[in-house]
């Protein structure tokens, strides 16, 4: 029984306090935005609408080449990446996709695994190849590249292995393929700057030439690494040449890490937008280089100017805007479920102040030249403490309030580290 000024009333659970929490700032917020001539609800409805695919390599936990700290129950199978995402969608209401990496989660049983999916409540998204290691057994080296490989051969067997991840992604009803090439060169001379580019354009017209009916193909850009002299695909310029030059199903993917320290990210995705070119993202944060941190945790104002970027474009009923939201991170030093469920959060909030910018002064203001008042109106959306509105579209949802407080509740991560260790099949686990 509580003891100050509230002795009448018996003590609410966590569970209903939290609620009870949530309904008076999510009533106070409501409040405050109406008279700002703002709908909490429609805001709600949009955070609601929102969804953002899992990549099946960052369940487990990520690492560097200095070392690699497992945590307790990382997922050993496929099946049970799966059920984590669930975990993660059923916590957020917004991570209703799985991306897969080809080998890395190859199928061994495409069927099973699609059933498994449906009775989890899961889709997949974009297949990614990869080029950018050997595989045992495999004929010729990615050493020295694989579409810009001075080798005939070589390139042959990469356009093989992106016409079978496309066979795998079509059997699994995904209806994209992510196209990032590790190619480049470490050192001036090893390899010619355009003729390495004009060899991946001639690989990608045969990769899109296998697309099925319905399907896009992303090119990823990336400044460096692993090369660190020259990267063929090595920014969003060289993405954008690719993507026009081989059609309307080609697109592009930005990787929020995949740009040089100071790059005006948002930037380059309007001018992406401008040419109905944006094909998609993999959202992550970075300090320095592709560092794949959590979404949001570095330049959490970057990633609202992103979401506002697409927020006008949706807005605007852009020609070909149908942008694939994907996340791609190494959760090194989190668990890997909490930071996916941190990520979305994340995701689902940059969304929502994104909706609360009035568009309609931002517009007055630009024109009439008022670089304050602009800027301000940014500003306001940003500032404005939009957590509310993500919780409660959660909440209509059926998914949590706080998803990471309810993992935590919930001992899932104790129950499969308990489960994994033994080493024999664990069905799904439920929350
Ligand atoms: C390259 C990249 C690419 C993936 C890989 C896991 O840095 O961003 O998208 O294939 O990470
Ligand atoms: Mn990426």
């Amino acid at each position: 029984m509580s003891t100050v000024g509230d002795e009448a009333r018996p003590a609410l659970s966590p569970g209903a306090a939290a609620l009870r929490n949530h309904e008076r700032d999510y009533e106070a917020l409501a409040e405050r935005l109406a008279r700002r001539g703002q709908r909490a609800e429609t805001v709600v409805d949009a955070v609601g609408r929102f969804a953002v695919a899992v990549p099946s390599w960052a369940l487990g936990t990520g690492g560097t080449r200095f070392g690699r700290f497992p945590g307790p129950g990382e997922p050993r199978t496929l099946a049970e990446k799966l059920a984590d995402v669930a975990v993660v969608h059923r916590l957020t209401g917004a991570a209703p996709r799985v991306s897969l990496h080809i080998p890395w989660d190859e199928p061994d049983d495409v069927p099973a695994l699609r059933a498994l999916a449906a009775e989890l409540g899961l889709g997949f998204d974009a297949v990614n190849s990869n080029t950018f290691q050997d595989q045992p057994g495999q004929p010729l080296s990615y050493k020295l590249g694989s579409f810009s490989h001075p080798d005939a051969a070589v390139r042959r067997q990469a356009v093989e292995h992106h016409r079978h991840v496309i066979a795998v992604g079509q059997a699994l009803g995904a209806d994209a393929i992510t196209v990032w090439l590790a190619d480049g060169s470490n050192y001036p001379g090893q390899m010619s700057l355009r003729q390495s580019f004009e060899r991946v354009l001639d690989c990608l017209r045969d990769v899109y030439a296998a697309l099925p009916a319905g399907w896009r193909l992303f090119t990823e850009h990336k400044p460096y690494e692993p090369a660190f002299y020259a990267t063929v695909v090595q920014d969003w310029g060289s993405s954008l040449l690719l993507a026009q030059t081989l059609g309307e199903r080609a697109q592009c993917l930005v990787d929020l890490g995949h740009h040089l320290p100071n790059t005006n990210i948002e930037l380059v995705v309007a001018r992406l937008l401008g040419a109905a070119k944006l094909g998609g993202f993999h959202f992550n944060d970075s300090k320095y280089g592709d560092d794949d941190l959590t979404a949001g945790s570095i330049k959490p104002y970057g990633l609202f100017l992103i979401f506002h970027e697409l927020v006008l474009a949706e807005r605007e009923r852009l020609a070909g805007f149908r942008p694939a939201y994907m996340i791609d991170q190494s959760h090194n030093i989190k668990d890997p479920i909490e930071d996916l469920l941190q990520t979305v959060d994340q995701l689902q909030l940059a969304y929502a102040k994104a909706q609360l910018v009035d568009h309609a002064a931002l517009a007055a203001y630009q024109e009439s030249g008022d670089v304050l008042l602009a800027e301000r109106t940014l500003k306001d959306a940003f500032e404005t403490d939009a957590r509310p509105l993500v919780a409660e579209a959660r909440r209509r949802a059926g998914a949590a309030l706080d998803p990471v407080l309810a993992f935590r509740a919930s001992g899932y991560r104790a129950r499969v580290a308990a489960q994994r260790s033994g080493g024999g099949y664990v069905p799904p686990q439920s929350l």
